[in-house]
């Protein structure tokens, strides 16, 4: 069986990962796994895990290592026939992508590669903003918690394309333009 194709989509809050997800997905037959997307399904559902996660990421901070990773673990149990995943949003801290090579690694089906948006501070206030003005979403309506989240990126998650990097599965992309024109730039990179 040939090899599965297993994307890591990376980059700060409202760099696009989201949105370029449902076209990649489509284009490639692949599972896509948002832990944001699962923890606010557990929120919406309101069980115990949801109602720990909730003054969490109101506030933008991460949500703990534990609970993703096994938010995670279950999915990929779940989706053992796929052609691969979209990752997005995840792994966001080193202890969360150690533990997705060692869920992947053994089933012969590594990571294949990270695609990281570079989108500039201000665009992704602004992006961000914009779509609180719309979507509900508590953590997108205030933009101290914004500015948390991206300050949660940057000591937390940004050191991740120095472990992808000794990979040499790091690509960085241009995040600006039309939605179009990145998933233009994300595809020519895969
Ligand atoms: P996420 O749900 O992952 O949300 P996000 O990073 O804020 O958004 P995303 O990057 O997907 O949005 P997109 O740019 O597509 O995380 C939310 C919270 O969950 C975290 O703060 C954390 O608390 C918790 N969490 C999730 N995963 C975790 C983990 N692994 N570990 C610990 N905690 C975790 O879209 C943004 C906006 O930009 C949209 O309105 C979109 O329309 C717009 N946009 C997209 N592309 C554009 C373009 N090219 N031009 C203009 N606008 C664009």
């Amino acid at each position: 069986m040939s090899q599965k194709l297993n994307i890591v989509l990376f980059g700060p809050p409202g760099a696009g990962k989201g949105t370029q997800s449902t076209f990649l997905i489509g284009r490639y037959g692949l599972v896509h796994l948002s832990t944001g997307d699962l923890l606010r399904a557990e929120i919406n559902a309101e069980t115990e895990l949801g109602l720990r996660a909730q003054g969490i990421m109101s506030r933008g901070e991460l949500v703990s290592d534990d609970i993703v990773i096994g938010m995670i673990r279950n999915k990929i149990d779940a989706n053992g026939d796929t052609k691969g995943f979209i990752f997005d949003g995840f792994p966001r801290t080193k202890a969360q992508a150690e533990a997705l090579d060692a869920l992947l690694n053994p089933s012969g089906n590594p990571i294949t590669m990270m695609l990281a948006l570079e989108v500039p501070e201000e665009e992704l206030v602004k992006r961000l903003l914009g779509r609180g003005a719309t979507s509900g979403r508590a953590d997108d309506k205030d933009e101290s918690v914004i500015r948390t989240r991206i300050r949660e990126y940057e000591q937390k998650t940004a050191p991740l394309k120095d472990y992808y990097s000794a990979q040499k599965k790091f690509k960085g992309i241009d995040g600006m333009g039309s939605v179009e024109e990145i998933t233009d730039r994300l595809v020519a990179a895969i």
